[in-house]
């Protein structure tokens, strides 16, 4: 059994296998029920996020939902917002955001993620932390035993200023893991890639586990010089995961 195209809700025979962006999408829809008229609600970032963005533009045009006041976790999100006519605010004027629908490049058993690979992850954790709800929306891939022990990214926003320096001392935190810490930088010209926030990005790479999350987390928001990292420990209350089987809800 799959998913039937074009019912992201319901699970049928279908006549092919889905592919990524479709589960990606069926993640999506589902989160975007939990939104209530009246809501002010945290739009996420990236390929899965933007499905969300979109069905909630359309459920407003459609007068199905109303009053909705979104908050942007990035300038992509903001400007996408804007062309499907979704009214934004910020956290100044809504210090309380009733409920968050956003991506993760990594899911653990507990529900702790690794965002930030898409490098939004400053604006995505201040908002995201200001949420009565936050629904994590993934396909299966993005399932992981342990944070960082898929050889990819876990990404650290640091200041521009002396940043090989806060690189060196971001290694030398988790030398007995084997970490490797990698100025990320656009792929066509090599130059430092620059968050929403003026600020570049760290990606750290483990050989081995990170061990205690929140004991890795201390250390790293210790070091002066580092704004954020992208773990997101204990903050996701739902993760909505998309697979050909179904939809997998999992909540707090
Ligand atoms: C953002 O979207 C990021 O924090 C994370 O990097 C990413 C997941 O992207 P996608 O949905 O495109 O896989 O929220």
């Amino acid at each position: 059994n799959g998913f039937l195209l074009g019912s992201p809700n319901s699970i049928s025979s279908a006549s092919r296998v889905l592919t990524q962006d479709e589960l990606k999408k069926i993640a999506a829809y589902k989160a975007v029920e939990y939104v209530e008229s009246g809501m002010v609600i945290g739009l996420g970032t990236g390929s899965t996020a933007k499905h969300a963005v979109s069905r909630i533009g359309e459920l407003l045009q459609q007068g199905k939902l109303k009053d909705i006041v979104g908050i942007p976790t990035s300038k992509m999100t903001h400007e996408q917002a804007v062309s499907c006519g979704i009214p934004l605010s910020d956290l100044d004027t809504y210090p309380v955001v009733d409920l968050a629908i956003d991506g993760a490049d990594e899911v653990d058993t507990f529900m702790n993620l690794v965002k930030g690979r898409g490098g939004s992850l400053l604006r995505e954790k201040m908002i995201e932390s200001a949420c009565k709800k936050f629904i994590c929306i993934v396909d299966e891939t993005k399932m992981v035993k342990h944070l960082g022990g898929s050889g990819l990214a876990m990404p650290v926003e640091v200041v521009p200023f002396c940043w090989k320096f806060s690189a060196q001392r971001l290694r030398n935190l988790f030398e007995d893991s084997g970490c490797v810490a990698k100025l990320r930088v656009y792929p066509e010209n090599g130059e430092p890639f620059v968050t929403d926030n003026e600020n570049y990005i760290v990606d750290l790479y483990f050989q081995k586990d990170i061990g205690d999350l929140n004991v890795a987390s201390d250390a790293i928001l210790r070091l002066p010089g580092v704004v954020e990292h992208g773990m997101f420990i204990n903050m996701a209350t739902t993760v909505i995961v998309a697979s050909e089987l179904g939809i997998t809800i999992k909540n707090k």
